[in-house]
């Protein structure tokens, strides 16, 4: 792919999960959005450049933290805000909310509220991938409080041993809700331990989605070059509260100060700028145009759609 090309699908990507955002914190307080929100905004180049990478046939799975990776995966939004809104056209007829996002015709197999269950069915599937020789790459994405789970690390190990194509994205924001790593990690460093693993460790702080991209194109490519898995550490600021969508910098944990640090390398503006190089203010602006009637357009159908019935209770459980 052009470089051009590249570059803007980097943005739209990024813009998008930017902009839908800020259309949910626009309207939250609204409380038509009945489902708790864990915000994407400030790791916009994880998603745009992990899903970038990978092809339309591979899976990805993530957490309760995954409006970036669905947008950046689909760049649908119908159903996407449907959701959000509780109603019946959206990807889990409006009965699972923000945190549990599906587009498996997308690839996004599931996501999950609970800590750390993601990671050992991207296993199992990276596994059935295998046996079935299909080439799928199965992408995981996860938060640093989950390597505090024992399932992460029998997870790891389990591909490691069976050599499976899956790769770990660790989405490093140095919190679980409040709690700094330094506090619940008795260890220096993951990438360290990990890298004694039969697996491929990347590691970088960079919020660059372009530079994101082509480290997880290596990532994948070292997975398939060694046939072993491969995992990468990303680091990125959480803009906003863990859950909700306000801003939380006086609350005492952390500062504005450390906010203002990371913005200076805002993964969309830098983006924005770097199409530059390529398009005029005017071009850049109709891309923009188009994402913001996309995600007007589908808030209004999510508003119009109808909630599921009650009867809708007892379909697709299984019990
Ligand atoms: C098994 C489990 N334990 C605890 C919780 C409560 N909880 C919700 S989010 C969270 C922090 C997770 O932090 P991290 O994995 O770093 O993700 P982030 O919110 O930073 O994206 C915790 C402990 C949970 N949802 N599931
Ligand atoms: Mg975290």
């Amino acid at each position: 792919m052009k470089e051009k090309e590249l570059n803007r699908y980097l943005y739209q990507k990024a813009y998008l999960i930017r902009r839908a955002e800020a259309a949910i914190r626009a309207d939250y307080a609204s409380d038509k959005m009945k489902t708790p929100m864990h915000m994407s905004t400030g790791g916009e180049a994880i998603a745009a450049g992990v899903c970038q990478a990978l092809r339309p046939q591979d899976q990805i799975l993530g957490t309760y933290r995954s409006h970036g990776i669905y947008l950046a995966k689909t760049s649908e939004t119908d159903a996407f805000f449907a959701e959000m809104y509780g109603k019946a056209t959206g990807v889990a007829k409006g009965k699972g909310g923000s945190m549990h996002l599906t587009a498996v015709d997308h690839g996004l197999i599931c996501t999950s509220a609970i800590v750390g269950t993601t990671i050992p069915v991207a296993v199992g599937a990276a596994y059935a991938n295998k046996m079935q020789k299909n080439g799928k790459v199965v992408a995981v994405f996860f938060g640093d409080g989950a390597v505090d789970e024992g399932v992460f690390w029998e997870s790891l190990n389990s591909a490691c041993v069976m050599k499976l194509p899956v790769l770990f994205v660790y989405e490093d924001n140095g919190l679980a809700v409040h709690v700094p790593a330094e506090q619940r990690h008795g260890y220096k460093s993951i990438i360290e331990i990990v890298r004694q693993f039969n697996c491929n460790v990347f590691s970088s702080e960079t919020t660059d989605p372009e530079a994101v991209y082509n480290l997880a194109l290596q990532a994948i490519g070292a997975m398939n070059k060694y046939q072993q898995p491969s995992f990468l550490r990303l680091a990125y600021y959480r803009y906003l509260e863990h859950v909700g969508t306000n801003e939380d910098f006086n609350s005492g944990y952390r500062d504005r100060a450390e906010f203002e640090r990371w913005r200076k390398a805002d993964p969309v503006e830098l983006q924005r700028k770097k199409l530059g190089k390529w398009f005029s203010e005017g071009e850049i602006t109709a891309i923009e145009r188009t994402i913001d009637e996309q995600v007007e357009g589908s808030i209004k159908r999510a508003d119009e759609a109808q909630f599921s019935q009650p009867q809708a209770l007892y379909e697709d459980v299984l019990a």
